[in-house]
């Protein structure tokens, strides 16, 4: 297995497709779209555009969706949801589809729906993307940060770090054999620096502060723990995990 950590889906190559690859957006998208699974859900459908996700999701039975959406980190007016996690609880999303679009991880996530595995991954099922990964032992994985328009963010960078570090210390391979390119080290760096607090760190990172203002610490405590969730989101069609 090699890993290849690109930190923005503008960052990420256009001529390849690795066998896996893996969305990473931990405040929130991809850990609402995780807990929206381990709750229940009966699916995650992801649209960078709010008319598009209004016409498609109008064509499905009023009682078996739910629509969120975020800009700039809050609630798109017209929307049940926006992007927290915390409201996505077992008896509002058992059954249903959420419709989701938001600022920069759906984005990500269709940036690699062409790669034959796509996954949704986040602190919180962190395990259960790299149990994935150690069964099915993909030859090459890339790992896209969500970012914050364009930018790099800390917290997808140490989820990065934190699923390589996972995979590196349950096989035999040398960081060397594992790292496909510097931000893999980078990022493992990252995460042993701040496993202990990453709490912390998403207090020191652009889109923690932003939260911060938004009165969404809930959320970044929720977002910051590792390994809660025994779920694997998976791409079955495009866009639908
Ligand atoms: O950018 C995104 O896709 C969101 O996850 C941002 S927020 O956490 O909802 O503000």
């Amino acid at each position: 297995m090699k890993i290849f950590v690109y930190h923005t889906p503008e960052l990420t190559p256009t001529e390849e497709t690795p066998e896996c690859a893996i969305a990473v957006d931990v405040l929130r998208a991809t850990s609402t779209m995780a807990t929206v699974l381990a709750a229940g859900g009966e699916a995650v459908q992801v649209f960078s555009d709010l008319d598009q996700l209004m016409a498609v999701s109008e064509q499905w039975p009023a009682e078996k969706r739910l629509r969120a959406g975020e800009r700039g980190g809050a609630k798109v007016a017209g929307f049940e949801l926006g992007n927290s996690p915390l409201d996505c609880t077992a008896e509002l999303v058992q059954g249903r589809r959420l419709f989701i679009s938001t600022t920069n991880g759906t984005r990500a996530l269709q940036r690699i729906q062409q790669a034959p595995i796509v996954l949704a991954a986040a602190l919180i099922n962190r395990s259960a993307v790299v149990k994935f990964l150690l069964e099915k032992q993909p030859e090459t994985i890339w790992i896209v940060g969500s970012g914050w328009e364009g930018s790099f963010s800390l917290e997808d960078t140490v989820c990065a770090g934190a699923i390589a570090h996972s995979i590196w210390q349950q096989t035999d391979s040398s960081l060397e054999e594992i790292a496909g390119n510097d931000e893999v080290t980078s990022a493992i760096a990252l995460y042993s620096q701040w496993q202990n607090d990453l709490l912390g760190l998403f207090h020191q990172a652009s889109h923690g502060k932003r939260l911060l203002r938004l009165e969404c610490l809930e959320d970044l405590k929720y977002c910051s723990q590792t390994d809660i969730l025994d779920v694997l989101p998976m791409q079955h069609e495009a866009g639908v995990l």
